[in-house]
């Protein structure tokens, strides 16, 4: 099918090869080449996840356009590459939506630090993503997911699902389900925040996990931010946070020796640093709540993974039984540990804020 679909865009060359790429749990990216030798990425875009296709891409072309105005690298941006139609996406005849973007060459995408200074730079991306965005009219982009970060919905579905316990899992899991119902009081705490207007809305990326950041392959410094499909109006500590959920992890999100599983107080500080110097308009109210962002988009993220493992595994992609409920496992430990080391953390963030 793929042959077909890439029939539809405007390749340089005819395509010869085109593989399953990378290690997203949402769409199915493929990696293309053509006859040039030269390099694109194919993706099927989630439309059970992303009700709203033409609207996701209506972002993600928004953006793309603004930002591409501030570069010069034109790695710096994905670049579309459009339909034969000129449109940015392909509606096939069996539903599916696709889309082609450039392969952003001489970069590197990590699963995990590779040293401090990969974190740092990933911060930098980030925070860059971010303060690119301050002026960008919020208003026109779409929702792409509602109450994406909304803690507290996170967990009205999530109750929802142990309720239901549609394939009977909840009796095996009550110590998980204990952990997360303990703490469903803070789960709200950004969300009545911005509702009180203590904390602004801004652009924000919404899914700043270490694989959503390009680096140069030479120099390992920021190229750019890729996965922009939850691209919407949202908090600077979502962004913060799900990047320290994920990349200040001492082990894989899936890790089952939770002995492994800590979040890393030194890589904390230096992603803390790096996206304070990249974006520096944070307000002290931000500043103050990053290691609530930290935990709550942990905690949330564990939420996730418990309650679609409860479902039966229907939202993010698995390779094995269970694997959402090691990664919820690996989630909760990191909540664990934060909170163990929370005085550290607000320490280092008064320190890097001054
Ligand atoms: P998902 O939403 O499923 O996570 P991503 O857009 O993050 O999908 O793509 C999955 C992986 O494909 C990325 O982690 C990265 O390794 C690779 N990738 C995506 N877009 C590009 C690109 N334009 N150039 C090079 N690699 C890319
Ligand atoms: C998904 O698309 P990907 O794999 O980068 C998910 C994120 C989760 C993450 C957990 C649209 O991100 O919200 O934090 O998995 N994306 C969506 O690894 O739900
Ligand atoms: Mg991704």
């Amino acid at each position: 099918m793929t042959n077909q679909v890439l029939k539809a865009f405007s390749l340089d060359s005819a395509p010869v090869y085109c593989e399953k790429y990378g290690f997203g749990h949402i769409n199915v990216t493929y990696l293309v080449v053509t006859e040039s030798g030269r390099r694109y990425i194919l993706q099927k875009i989630n439309n059970s996840i992303f009700k709203d296709v033409p609207g996701l891409m209506g972002n993600i072309a928004a953006v793309t356009k603004y930002l591409r105005t501030m570069i010069d690298d034109p790695r710096g941006v994905l670049t579309l590459v459009p339909t034969l139609d000129g449109a940015d996406f392909l509606r096939f005849e069996d539903g599916s939506y696709w889309r082609v973007y450039d392969f952003v060459e001489q970069s590197i995408c990590l699963q995990a630090p590779e040293s401090p200074e990969d974190f740092y730079q990933s911060a930098v991306a980030f925070g860059t993503f971010q303060q690119q965005l301050k002026d960008f009219p919020a208003a026109t982009l779409c929702e792409v997911i509602p109450n994406f970060h909304n803690t507290a919905d996170r967990y009205r579905i999530f109750r929802e699902a142990l309720a239901a316990d549609v394939c009977g899992r909840a009796a095996s899991v009550q110590e998980e389900i204990a952990f997360a119902l303990e703490r469903e009081e803070e789960a709200g705490t950004l969300v009545n925040m911005l509702a009180e207007g203590k904390l602004p809305l801004r652009v924000t990326h919404n899914d700043t996990k270490l694989n959503n950041v390009m680096l140069d392959e030479v120099t390992r410094k920021p190229l750019c931010v890729i996965d922009l499909d939850t691209t919407m109006p949202g908090l600077s500590l979502y962004d913060y946070g799900d990047s320290i959920r994920f990349g200040a992890a001492t082990a894989a999100e899936d890790e089952k020796d939770l002995s492994k599983v800590e979040m890393d107080i030194t890589l904390f500080e230096t992603y803390t640093k790096g996206f304070l110097s990249a974006c520096p308009g944070l307000t002290e109210n931000e500043r103050e709540m990053l290691p609530m962002g930290a935990k709550l988009m942990t905690l949330e993220c564990g939420v996730r993974f418990l309650t679609d493992y409860l479902n039966g595994d229907t939202y993010f992609r698995t390779h094995y039984e269970g694997q959402n409920l090691d990664r919820c496992r690996t989630q909760f430990k990191l909540v664990a540990d934060m909170e163990g080391k929370w005085a550290e953390m607000k320490h280092i963030v008064a320190e890097c804020s001054k």
